[in-house]
């Protein structure tokens, strides 16, 4: 299940919107005889794969057992099912980590493989798998995708300088590890302050990648640019506006290949759980923000953030900006108690800088 996992692994950067799943199949002696892994959406499934890797290497799959990272599926989506396919190559077990959330699947796949008297155990590496495709669990379970706010900032957590000033507060190594996590994102989400500020690419460059995120920007009064050099050829971007409607700027933006959505707020600004919730209709699974101190505190606000991803660079800078603004509705607080409770996950060292992932508490 090992080897499984870090076939799944490795495919998790390509599969979006599908979770990343790795299979091998090992004959009665317990060789390897056949591995996969799920290929770019519309490809096949990682069982499916391993079958035909065993095939190929002209093994017979009767008797065998295959271990794979989740639940075989057994519904006709893009692909055919995972299920009828390791049950005609006559795998006589098969050992999933955990099952399927999808509810065209959900325990489905278990139940047809048992039907057909295959031995099923559920369990090894279930909370590993979890991991891997925590966008996908969040968006099958919670219908909401994965929510990760990235932030690059001094040691005394400051983001930009007074007059805005930002670039670069961290190292080449820990901006090159900011690019691996977008490119394991469904979409990366920023602010229209940000595309002002800085004109971004937000895209996936220092690192190798088979796709683009789709970029999704909140602009609720419609002001990005349509010269921004963020509408790269073949790159979905997805703009969401409040209740002000420009019908010029909105053509103009269109013409660039952007698709507008409208979802207010009563402030008429945009309401950002209607818009996580859009964009888990749109098979965002993981999502990761990249946006300034106002867009980051309406997100903190509203409990919508899941996990920070914070690169710490040794550096003091004693004014300036905050990673978040306004994320207590009351105004300042007064007491700790009130204060976003998290969790720490992992501290790494990137040369000179920290990277620290924390957790909201119980997500
Ligand atoms: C598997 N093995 O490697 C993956 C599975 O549209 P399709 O046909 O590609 O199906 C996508 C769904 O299949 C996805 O939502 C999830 O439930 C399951 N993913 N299943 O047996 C795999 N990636
Ligand atoms: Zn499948």
């Amino acid at each position: 299940m090992d080897k499984a996992l870090a076939l799944a692994s490795a495919a998790q950067a390509n599969v979006s919107p599908n979770p990343a799943v790795g299979c091998v199949i090992t004959n009665s002696k317990g060789e390897v005889i056949g591995q996969g892994q799920t290929q770019p959406v519309g490809g096949p499934h990682a069982e499916i794969m391993a079958i035909r890797d065993a095939a190929a290497r002209g093994h017979s799959l009767v008797g065998a057992t295959a271990y794979v990272t989740l639940e075989p599926c057994s519904h006709h989506g893009r692909t055919g099912p995972c299920c009828d396919a390791l049950i005609a190559a006559g795998i006589r077990r098969v050992v999933a980590s955990i099952a399927d959330p999808n509810p065209l699947v959900a325990g489905e796949g278990f139940a047809r493989l048992r039907a057909a008297g295959m031995e099923v155990h559920v369990g090894p590496g279930g909370a590993e798998s979890r991991e891997l495709n925590i966008g996908f669990f969040s968006r099958m379970i919670r219908k909401t995708p994965w929510l990760r706010m990235k932030v690059a900032a001094s040691i005394d957590g400051k983001t930009a300088l007074d007059n805005g000033v930002s670039q670069w507060i961290t190292s080449e190594a820990a901006r090159t590890d900011g690019h691996a996590w977008r490119a394991r994102a469904s979409a990366v989400l920023t602010g229209v302050g940000t595309v002002l500020e800085d004109n971004p690419l937000l895209d996936v460059r220092l690192v190798e990648s088979g796709r683009q995120p789709h970029l999704v920007i909140v602009d609720s009064q419609l002001q990005t640019p349509p010269e921004a050099r963020l509408f790269l050829p073949g790159r979905s971007v997805w703009i969401y506006a409040g209740a002000r409607s420009n019908p010029e700027r909105e053509a103009a933006l269109k013409a660039r290949g952007a698709t507008l959505t409208h979802l207010p707020n009563p402030n008429g600004k945009v309401d950002l759980a209607a818009m996580l919730a859009d964009l888990a209709r749109r098979e965002i699974n993981e999502l990761h923000v990249e946006a300034g101190h106002k867009l980051n505190g309406s997100l903190m606000r509203d409990g919508l953030v899941d996990e920070l991803l914070v690169y710490l660079a040794p550096k003091f800078i004693g004014s300036g900006m905050g990673m978040a603004s306004h994320v207590h509705a009351e105004g300042p607080l007064t007491e700790l108690a009130g204060a976003l409770p998290l969790e720490f996950r992992s501290v790494e060292m990137l040369g000179p800088d920290l990277r620290i992932v924390a957790r909201a508490s119980g997500r």
